[in-house]
């Protein structure tokens, strides 16, 4: 049996507090939100001009009319002016419609959904002209950031003492619990004890393509109540209910809870009463059946199917009174199952086929009649003077927002780190001791939170947890008491790092959540994450999310590659670093060295604290011991600065052949451009090139990413402006003019396609060496020389790309 809560009784005012001229008043406005958000779509699709033909605009008249009423109660009864909502994808025309009566978005807008420049077809933060807390549109994924946005502004408020945020609440289709990553979300141990989260399921019984059948719903609540949460539900209306509650009421009860999801879609559908009656009473016992018959014989045939469709979804009383009681829950999150009809209120409410349904012309005339709207009012607010119109303009000023209040400059970040990393050392390694360093930066220290799905020590984030404790919302006690103990891991609220289940969803969720906590709590934080490389495409989707909405994080995928070779197969990553090239909103470093490591870190806490243009940060990282000597040539010859700069531009010239094989002659030149940590075998490969006759520089590419930036930035400015400079950036100084014509080998523990580009750059043939298969178990030699990137392979690459130049 699913728990269903009783909230704690008040001391005064027993309800909600409506009268009924308030609730007059309120379903005033919820007709005006469905009249606006159906004639959006309207418009978008039969009004204004349409350049793609037959393409159609679209947008979704059906999905938004289901969440009408509970938007209403939301925007104009429940919120207040912290707390931060993300809508259902297919509602966004809904949000714009209460935006715009409460006076947040201009009218122009109306005209313009889905439209260049206006109004996005689902709410999204970044583009929209109104304040969106959360972009939604692959559904599941904003369903579920409120969760972990909310997790962040505990943690800032137990930290810093104070938020500008409030409750958290999240509006979602009831088939995006369809998605697994909702599944991780809701069964995740760092979220439970949460209370100001609040999710309400839009229960239509309706997806896109159908009907969903059987009752899934009793399911889908014993699901949430075993995880921990609190389950509650706006079933009936309020006179449905009463009709339940009358004389013979448990027959009907019983016959609306017991018909599978098909029947009651199509029962709602029935417009002729007696139809309708005979419809409901269609069950094979006498007795029930009579009694159905007598629970609704006081009910006129014409208002039968108004009172059968009166679902609690659509009762504003039941919804509020419901919100109500979540909102005194206070021992974790809670659900909302918001039964709904799909289109409700609209011409094809209930039809299984109206998910891209659009009202004919003639059934928005009919509307608009029914709605008492004038033609020339079609796009007006509500009238200023109105109960209805004062109402939006007060609940508008009630929902003003604070600004932030607290924000950290670049410039807090130091230039060096004073790490010491031994003779020998992995990036990984490397990363570890660098986060110690981090943690005692003044201001910046403080700001950091890290995180990992279950990985943490498997990542060396262990000495860093050692010394800045796990987070928990509460104290808890330590059972291990006295026994000796690898990590300091007794949870409480003044910890900084955040162990997560086996979920990298979870973990890039929360990453992207926690890197907006400036904007959503006004506390910055500085998340950091680790997970094992080949995992970040398990969490692909919530890492792109998280970068579409212009998140500020930081992430280390380690280890990666074959190098980490007896683990096998699938552990073994080939594809991240062309994600790591390819994703907006993020820069990519593969550093070989310590120092690289110390740099890059420092860079990327940069980055996080420029909310204008700063970028989150993917280090690709590995376990495979790396002798630091190789960096003491290029960090004389370049200086300290100038190398970093270089590390940071995406690469430099770890062996320069004009001081390893100056004597070599200009034909004889190639360059092999490794990425990260096949650097070794890079170097080595160049000194039995040497013996041969050949020099070869090495190119260290600490970030392929910055490098194709530079070439995309130079070619896109030409195509602006042919005159303009053709200068190539970091590209210039690795490659100087004289060696413009030498091949290339590049060298990649990954797909070898991620650094191919550099032949393109100057016109000449590359020989890509990477891995392009599936790995297995062995030693890291063995492995190399199995997918092609073991020295001796990549001097046999040379000598053909050398060919490749003389053929
Ligand atoms: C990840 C993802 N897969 C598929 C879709 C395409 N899609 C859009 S709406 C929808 C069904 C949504 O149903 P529901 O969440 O119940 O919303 P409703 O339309 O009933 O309001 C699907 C499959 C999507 N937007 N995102
Ligand atoms: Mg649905």
């Amino acid at each position: 049996m699913v728990t269903m809560r009783q909230a704690p009784p008040r001391d005064e005012d027993e309800g909600i507090g409506l009268s009924p001229d308030d609730l007059q008043t309120l379903q005033e406005i919820e007709r005006r939100v469905l009249w606006l958000s159906t004639l959006m779509v309207h418009h978008a699709n039969n009004v204004r001009a349409n350049p793609d033909k037959p393409t159609k605009v679209g947008g979704h008249q059906a999905s938004s009319a289901s969440v009408v009423t509970v938007m209403t109660a939301l925007y104009f009864r429940f919120l207040r002016a912290g707390d931060r909502v993300s809508i259902k994808p297919h509602a966004s025309p809904v949000f714009h419609a209460c935006q715009y009566l409460l006076g947040r978005l201009d009218k122009k807008y109306l005209t313009m959904l889905r439209e260049y420049g206006g109004l996005q077809s689902y709410p999204s933060r970044t583009k929209d002209p109104d304040p969106v807390d959360f972009s939604t549109g692959s559904v599941g994924l904003g369903a579920v950031a409120p969760v972990f946005a909310a997790l962040a502004g505990k943690y800032a408020e137990l930290k810093f003492g104070s938020v500008t945020s409030d409750r958290y609440i999240a509006l979602m289709g009831d088939a995006e619990l369809d998605e697994g990553n909702v599944w991780e979300t809701v069964a995740e141990d760092a979220i439970q004890g949460l209370d100001n989260v609040i999710w309400i399921v839009d229960l239509n019984r309706q997806s896109l393509d159908r009907v969903i059948p059987g009752i899934k719903a009793d399911r889908l609540k014993r699901l949430f109540a075993g995880a921990g949460w609190e389950v509650l539900e706006a079933k009936y209306g309020t006179s449905l209910e009463s009709a339940m509650n009358g004389p013979n009421g448990a027959a009907l009860r019983d016959r609306i809870d017991t018909m599978s999801n098909e029947e009651y879609q199509a029962l709602i559908r029935v417009k002729d009463g007696s139809d309708l009656r005979r419809r409901l009473a269609d069950v094979a016992d006498r007795g029930k059946r009579q009694a159905i018959l007598a629970s609704v014989q006081d009910i006129p045939d014409d208002q039968l199917q108004t009172l059968i469709g009166n679902l609690g979804g659509h009762d504003l009383p039941k919804l509020l009174q419901i919100l109500d009681q979540a909102d005194r829950i206070d021992n974790g999150p809670v659900v909302i199952f918001a039964y709904t009809v799909k289109g409700y209120g609209l011409a094809f409410a209930g039809d299984p086929l109206n998910h891209s349904q659009l009202l004919s012309n003639s059934q928005m005339e009919d509307l608009r009649v029914q709605f008492g709207i004038a033609e020339e009012d079609m796009w007006s607010p509500l009238e200023e003077e109105s109960p209805a119109g004062s109402w939006c303009a007060r609940v508008a000023s009630g929902l003003a927002r604070p600004t932030t209040a607290v924000s950290l400059p670049p410039d807090a970040v130091p230039a060096e780190l004073e790490t010491r990393h031994p003779g020998q050392t992995s990036t990984q390694e490397a990363f570890g001791r660098a986060l110690l360093r981090i943690g005692e930066i003044p201001r910046i220290g403080e700001r950091i939170v890290t995180m990992s799905p279950d990985v943490a020590t498997s990542t060396h984030l262990a000495g860093w947890i050692n010394k800045a404790g796990v987070f928990a919302l509460e104290e808890t006690r330590d059972f291990e008491g006295e026994a000796k103990r690898m990590l300091r891991w007794t949870p409480s609220p003044r910890g900084q790092h955040i162990e997560l289940g086996i979920s990298e969803m979870n973990l890039f969720m929360a990453l992207g959540q926690f890197g907006l906590t400036e904007e959503l709590a006004g506390q910055p934080l500085i998340p950091i994450g680790t997970v094992y490389d080949p995992f970040v495409c398990r969490g692909l989707d919530a890492l792109i999310y998280s970068l579409y909405i212009r998140s500020r994080m930081i992430f280390a995928g380690t280890p990666a590659g074959v190098s980490l070779s007896p683990e096998g197969g699938a552990h073994q990553s080939t594809v991240t670093p062309s994600l790591g090239i390819e994703l907006p909103n993020l820069l990519f470093y593969e550093p070989a060295f310590g120092r690289e490591v110390d740099w890059v870190l420092l860079e990327a806490l940069r980055q996080c604290c420029d909310r204008e243009d700063g970028l989150s940060t993917y280090l690709r990282l590995s376990t495979k011991p790396i002798e630091q000597s190789l960096m003491d040539e290029p960090l004389a010859r370049l200086g300290e600065q100038e190398m970093r700069r270089q590390v940071l531009a995406g690469g430099y010239r770890l062996v320069d052949r004009s001081v390893s094989a100056s004597d070599i002659p200009d034909k004889d030149v190639i360059h092999i451009a490794a990425g990260g940590i096949m650097i070794p075998e890079a170097v080595e490969a160049a000194r039995k090139l040497q013996e041969e006759g050949v020099a070869a520089n090495v190119i260290n590419v600490t970030s392929a990413n910055r490098l194709f930036a530079a070439l995309r930035t130079a070619r896109r400015a030409q195509l602006k402006d042919a005159k303009s400079s053709l200068d190539l950036g970091q590209l210039e100084t690795l490659i100087p003019k004289d060696e413009r014509r030498a091949p290339i080998v590049t060298v990649q523990d990954g797909a070898s396609h991620s650094l191919s580009f550099l032949g393109s750059v100057w016109g000449v043939p590359v020989v890509p060496l990477g891995v392009d298969e599936f790995g297995e178990s062995g030693a890291r030699q063995d492995i190399y020389r199995k997918v092609g990137i073991d020295a001796d392979q990549i001097v046999n690459a040379g000598l053909l790309a050398l060919e490749l130049v003389d053929s």
